[in-house]
C-alpha cells in the first residue's frame, strides 16, 4: 500500500511540469543538492533536499509491526575490520529515477549513457555515500568486494555486498578496493538494473605502477 501511494505521488509530480515543483512551489530537483557532475535532466524527477541516515529506521513494510525488527544499525561484524586506514577519498553517488517514465540510473544517467566507469585505485580505501533521490528503496549491489557499512560500530562495521538504501535516505560505506578488475555495480531490483541503474566499477593499480 505504501509503495503504491509513493509511486502514485511520484508519477503525478513528474507529469505536472518539466521542472517539477512541490506543493509550496519549491523545485523538487534543485541541482545544488546534487554532485556537480550529475546529469539533472529528464531521468531525474527529484533530488532529495535533505537525505538522512536511515540505518536505524525500520524498512518499508515493517514500520508498524509490534515485534522487534532488526535494522542495519544493530549489525556488528564478528571479527574486527581488517583495514583500519582512514579513507583517503570520499565519493557521492546518487540513485536517481523518473517514476513516470520508468527511468533509473546513477547520477541521472542510465548505463547506456555512461561514458566513464567508477574508478578505484587498487587497495585504495574510499568512503562512498549513496544518496537515494527516489521514492523507492534500492538494494545496491557491488560485485567482487565486501564493503563496511558505516553504522556507528567503528572497527566492527558489518561487511556487506548489498545494501538497501531507503527512499530519501543515504548510506555510507567504506571500501578497500582489493580486487583488481571490472565489477558490476547495480540495483538488485533487476528491472531497475535493466532500465539503467548499473555501472562498472574498475579497480586498477596506479598508472605506471602496474606490474
Ligand atoms: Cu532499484
Amino acid at each position: 500500500g505504501a509503495d503504491h501511494a509513493a509511486m502514485g505521488h511520484g508519477a503525478a509530480a513528474g507529469a505536472a511540469a518539466a521542472a517539477p515543483m512541490d506543493h509550496s512551489g519549491m523545485s523538487m530537483r534543485d541541482p545544488n543538492n546534487a554532485p556537480a557532475d550529475m546529469a539533472v535532466g529528464v531521468g531525474v524527477d527529484a533530488i532529495a533536499p535533505a537525505p538522512s541516515n536511515r540505518l536505524a529506521d525500520r524498512p518499508q513494510g515493517l514500520d508498524d509491526v509490534d515485534h522487534r525488527v532488526l535494522v542495519y544499525a544493530d549489525l556488528r561484524s564478528l571479527t574486527p575490520n581488517k583495514d583500519t586506514r582512514a579513507p583517503s577519498r570520499t565519493m557521492e553517488i546518487h540513485l536517481t529515477g523518473n517514476m513516470e517514465r520508468f527511468m533509473w540510473g546513477f547520477d541521472g544517467r542510465k548505463f547506456s549513457e555512461v561514458v566513464e566507469p567508477i574508478r578505484f585505485e587498487l587497495n585504495e580505501r574510499v568512503r562512498v555515500t549513496l544518496v537515494n533521490d527516489t521514492m523507492m528503496a534500492h538494494p545496491i549491489h557491488l560485485h567482487g568486494h565486501f564493503f563496511e557499512l558505516v553504522n556507528g560500530h567503528d572497527g566492527n562495521q558489518p561487511l556487506k555486498h548489498t545494501v538497501n538504501v531507503a527512499p530519501g535516505g543515504k548510506v555510507t560505506f567504506d571500501l578497500t578496493a582489493d580486487a583488481p578488475g571490472d565489477w558490476a555495480f547495480h540495483c538488485h531490483l533487476l528491472m531497475h538494473m535493466h532500465a539503467g541503474m548499473f555501472n562498472v566499477v574498475t579497480v586498477r593499480p596506479l598508472a605506471g605502477a602496474a606490474s
